[in-house]
């Protein structure tokens, strides 16, 4: 499949989809979303690849919507023509993303990283929110799931005043996993998403969907949902594997079967 605004790499497992916009700082328009999501859906299908890297370049992972492209717009069209279908297709990809990210990471970009499992970012990254100064809000999850990742207040000081915060801040809030020297954020997406590969597709599958439903049951329900997935996982022989290995004193070789 060929593509405008990204650029696909497969190695050793793992799916590295690069926005590639640079002229705009990667902002996010309709065309990219698009090519975006039909990369991660294709990778979805693909036994090869067992974990997604979603990155940028140094000075931008994405400065959020493409603003050029939103400005002519108004609310009724807007609506029919409902972008976010498609951008709601990217919380449902099962593998783990991790994002690594540098730069600007901004409205749309905030969201679309806030989408992924797990966050490496560069001591120079830029998050924020800063909707509220074109007159606008998040439409894409940044009320709710930065509310959920930072927490109230936090959250209500970066949407209301639109201010960008550091990597080390967003590292303070628990937005993100890990802020390293700008040379070394793709390196270091790039050793997490090797450790990921290694491990039992099924299991790495289930934890994430475990994980994500803390986000929308009550705790009874997503224990119900964790444990029914933990008896899942006897019937796999990787369930065989992993536990025979550690018997056996040996790296475990998990098959996803
Ligand atoms: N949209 C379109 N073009 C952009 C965007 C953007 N979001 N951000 C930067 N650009 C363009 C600039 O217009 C400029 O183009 P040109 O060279 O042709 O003038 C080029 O990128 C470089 O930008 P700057 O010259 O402004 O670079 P600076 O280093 O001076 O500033 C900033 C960098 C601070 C990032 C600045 O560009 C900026 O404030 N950008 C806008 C950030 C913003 O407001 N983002 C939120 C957008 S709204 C949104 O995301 C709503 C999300 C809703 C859901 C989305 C689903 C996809």
């Amino acid at each position: 499949m060929s593509y405008h605004y990204i650029k696909v790499l497969v190695q050793d497992r793992i799916g590295i989809v690069t926005l590639h916009r640079p002229e705009v700082l990667n902002a996010l328009n309709l065309q990219l979303v698009y090519e975006l999501v039909t990369e991660l859906e294709r990778i979805e299908t693909d036994d090869s690849i067992r974990v997604i890297i979603l990155t940028g370049n140094e000075k931008a992972f994405a400065a959020g919507a493409d603003i050029s492209e939103m400005a002519g717009e108004e609310a009724i069209p807007m609506l029919l023509k409902d972008q976010f279908v498609v951008w709601d297709r990217i919380a449902k990809i099962s593998k783990p993303i991790i994002a690594a990210v540098s730069g600007f990471v901004l409205g749309g970009g905030c969201e679309l990283m806030m989408n992924c499992d797990m966050i490496i970012a560069s001591e120079t990254t830029r998050i924020g929110q800063p909707e509220i100064q074109l007159g606008v809000m998040p439409g894409a999850g940044g009320t709710q799931r930065l509310t959920k990742a930072v927490g109230k207040v936090k959250a209500m000081e970066m949407l209301l005043t639109g201010e960008h915060i550091t990597a080390e801040e967003a590292l303070k809030f628990g937005l993100i996993n890990k802020v390293v020297p700008v040379e070394m954020y793709f390196k270091e997406a790039l050793r997490m998403a090797q450790q990921i590969a290694l491990q039992p597709p099924v299991a790495v599958r289930l934890i994430k969907k475990s994980v994500l439903k803390a986000f929308d049951t009550s705790l009874a329900e997503g224990l119900d949902y964790e444990r029914n997935c933990f008896y899942l996982l006897f019937s796999s022989e990787d369930k065989e594997e992993g536990m025979n290995a550690f018997l056996q004193k040996r790296k475990p070789k998990f098959t996803g079967r």
